[in-house]
């Protein structure tokens, strides 16, 4: 799975989660500001990191715009899908939101 090896250093490059408490990292994500994150919110958080570092905009990653310069080139569809995947996978108690445990619970 690099793909997912690859979010998870994408993750790590947008959030300096070290120096966040947990909730001021979720309040990046919320959106409306209710506490927890949607799959909207969720993606449309991430989208701005995939733009962030997608440095020429053409809507996918290549190898050069890649943490490390390594791997695959990634598309943002790709990349959203995953990142839907990524959000069930985080969403321990299946109520369709991440709280602020569940949104920092290390990628698997
Ligand atoms: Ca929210
Ligand atoms: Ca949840």
């Amino acid at each position: 799975m690099r793909l997912a090896a690859t979010l998870a250093l994408l993750l790590a490059a947008s959030a300096v989660l070290a120096q966040e408490t947990r909730s001021e990292y979720l309040q990046m994500f919320d959106g409306d500001g209710d506490g927890r994150v949607s799959e909207a919110e969720y993606l449309a958080y991430m989208d701005r990191s995939f733009r962030s570092v997608d440095s020429n905009g053409d809507g996918i990653l290549e190898t050069g715009e890649l943490p490390g310069h390594r791997g695959r080139p990634i598309t943002l569809t790709d990349f959203q899908d995953n990142l839907r995947r990524q959000f069930h996978k985080l969403d321990r108690n299946r109520d369709g939101h991440l709280n602020a445990r569940e949104l920092t619970a290390p990628p698997r």
